[in-house]
C-alpha cells in the first residue's frame, strides 16, 4: 500500500491532558495535528499486555476512522514498590469509573507503610506512528522518567499522577513544574522528539525514492 504524506496526523487520544501536551509539542512543526475526537473515532479497547500493542491499537483504530496516518501515546507509571503497577494499567487503576483523583488515592493507600527511599517509580511512554491503518512498519519511539511517590499531592498543574510524582532534578512535584519544563524532561517529551528525528529521517528517504 502507498505511504501517505504525512503532513496532517491524526492524535489517537481522548485523554485532554495529553492533548494539552502534545500541541504544546507539536504547535511549531509544521504537521497539523488533528485530535481524534473530530473525526467521531469510538475508544479502541486496549487489550494488549504491553504498552506497545496498545499503543498499536489504538493508533490503528484511530488511522481506521480518519482515513489519515495517527500518532498515539499508551503511557503509564510503574511503582517499583508495586511490582511495576499500575504499569499498562495506570488510567484504570481504580476501577470502574476510575479518574485521576481516585487512581492517586489507591496509589498513595497501597503505598502507605512504604519508606521514602523506596518509594521509587518511573513514567514510561510509548508511542506508535502509523502511516495507514494496515502499516507493516510502525515507527516506535520510546520514553522513560525516573522519579519518586510523594506522600501527598503537589501542585495544580498537568494530569494523571504528576501531584504525587516527585522530581529528583527539580525538588518538585511533575504538577509544579511549568508545562515547558514538563515537556522537556518528560517520558512524552523524549519520546516525541526520537519520533519526530525519525519521521523526519523517513519523509527524508520517500523524497529520495521518488526523485
Ligand atoms: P488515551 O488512551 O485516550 O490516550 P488514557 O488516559 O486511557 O488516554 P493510557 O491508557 O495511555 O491513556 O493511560 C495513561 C495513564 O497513565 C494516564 O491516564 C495517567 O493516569 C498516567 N500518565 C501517563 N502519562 C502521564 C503524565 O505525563 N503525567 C501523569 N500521569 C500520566
Amino acid at each position: 500500500m502507498m505511504r501517505q504524506s504525512v503532513h496532517r496526523i491524526v492524535l489517537a487520544s481522548g485523554n485532554p491532558g495529553k492533548l494539552r501536551e502534545f500541541s504544546g509539542l507539536l504547535g511549531e512543526l509544521h504537521y497539523e495535528i488533528l485530535p481524534q475526537s473530530q473525526f467521531g473515532t469510538p475508544e479502541a479497547e486496549e487489550t494488549g499486555l504491553t504498552f506497545v500493542e496498545n499503543a498499536i491499537i489504538k493508533a490503528r483504530n484511530a488511522s481506521r476512522h480518519s482515513g489519515l496516518p495517527a500518532l498515539a501515546d499508551d503511557s503509564g507509571l510503574e511503582v517499583d514498590a508495586l511490582d511495576g503497577a499500575p504499569g499498562i494499567y495506570s488510567a484504570r487503576y481504580s476501577g470502574p469509573g476510575s479518574n485521576d483523583r481516585r487512581n492517586v488515592d489507591k496509589l498513595l493507600a497501597e503505598l502507605g507503610s512504604v519508606a521514602d527511599p523506596e518509594r521509587t517509580a518511573r513514567f514510561q511512554c510509548v508511542l506508535v506512528f502509523l502511516h495507514h491503518p494496515l502499516d507493516p512498519t510502525p515507527l516506535i519511539c520510546q520514553g522513560t522518567w525516573e522519579g519518586r511517590i510523594l506522600r501527598e499531592a503537589r501542585g495544580g498543574g498537568g494530569f494523571g499522577y504528576d501531584p504525587v510524582f516527585y522530581v529528583p532534578t527539580h525538588c518538585c512535584s511533575a504538577a509544579e513544574l511549568r508545562p515547558q519544563i514538563k515537556n522537556i524532561l518528560s517520558h512524552r517529551g523524549q519520546a516525541l522528539r526520537q519520533l519526530l528525528a525519525v519521521l523526519g529521517r523517513s519523509e527524508a528517504v520517500c523524497r529520495g525514492a521518488a526523485q
